[in-house]
């Protein structure tokens, strides 16, 4: 399989996260919420070190909601702030100051103790490519925030947005990858259109998207192509051939998949959630 995790991309990128980092207070790290896991950068812990976090899980519209509670508790036992958000319909977007705030409280306290006059927060937003890195930034923007020019003294040529008084946010964001040279992650973000479908055959995707939905949403599964219970006995290639037919595609199975493919994307099987939380032993007691 010819996925690659480009070693010399990640350098350049991790090398342009860094110069930044020492310009913001605090990093909103942006998750699909489809897949919490497998859509974050592995080197992203080292990058960061101790800078304050605050995890976005965006496309929550588009996740399983217990599953995106569990990963919501998950985070926060890490020592992350958490916050769930859909930044396509701005829901949630209004809560990141806030829960800024929030995190950076003994700061803005220390600092008020020292007589020194309150500024606004300073954020930069990271993320794997695909995630909503620029939704969110276009969504902040629609509201009230404005590009506010160079900063002297900040760093050179770096635009700044700002939203109301109080958040200041980087212009571009921070594009870490993610490692998809495991072929299972590779598979899930194939799925969910994070990365291209070239990298992957059409059939291996869809096969794995069909299994995975005959284990956890069989229901949605049966809906959308109109599936026996027989039916759901087939094992996943078998399935895929299945549903081509029913589709009216013949043995194009190529066809098939890319049907299902897009179907999956698109939320045509209902909403999901490809990480799951129990894989990573975490059982959320809530
Ligand atoms: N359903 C849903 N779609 C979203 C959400 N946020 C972003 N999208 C969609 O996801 C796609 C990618 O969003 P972008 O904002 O371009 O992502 P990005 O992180 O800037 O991507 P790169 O610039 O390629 O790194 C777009 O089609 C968005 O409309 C969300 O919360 N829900
Ligand atoms: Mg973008």
């Amino acid at each position: 399989m010819a996925i690659q995790w480009f070693p010399g991309h990640m350098a350049k990128a991790r090398r342009e996260v860094s110069e930044k980092l020492k310009y913001v207070d605090i990093v909103f790290e942006l998750v699909d919420g489809r897949l919490p896991i497998s859509s974050r950068n592995p080197m992203l812990d080292a990058i960061l070190q101790q800078k304050p976090r605050l995890v976005l899980i965006n496309k929550a519209d588009l996740a399983d909601a217990q599953q995106t509670k569990k990963w919501e508790s998950y985070f926060k036992q890490k020592g992350y702030y958490v916050l769930a958000i859909n930044a396509q319909d701005n829901k949630g977007v209004k809560n990141i100051v806030p829960k800024c705030k929030e995190a950076l409280k003994e700061k803005i306290e220390r600092n008020r103790q020292r007589g020194i006059k309150p500024r606004a927060i300073r954020a930069m937003v990271i993320g794997i490519p695909n995630v909503g890195k620029s939704t969110l930034l276009n969504r902040l923007a629609g509201k009230k925030m404005a590009q506010t020019g160079n900063k002297p003294g900040v760093t050179k040529g770096q635009q700044w947005l700002r939203y109301g008084s109080d958040l200041e946010l980087l212009d571009t964001p921070g594009i870490l990858w993610p490692k998809f040279e495991d072929q299972e992650i590779g598979k899930k973000l194939a799925l969910t259109g994070a990365i291209k479908d070239q990298l992957l055959h059409l059939d291996d995707i869809a096969i794995y998207g069909l299994d995975f939905f005959a284990r956890y949403y069989p229901t949605q599964l049966m809906q959308r192509y109109q599936l026996s219970e027989e039916d759901m006995e087939l094992l996943a290639p078998d399935l895929l051939m299945k549903i081509t037919e029913k589709q009216g595609f013949r043995d194009d199975y190529n066809r098939g998949s890319e049907r299902i493919i897009h179907d999956i994307r698109q939320g045509k099987l209902g909403r999901y959630t490809l990480d799951r939380c129990e894989e990573v032993g975490y059982e959320d007691e809530a």
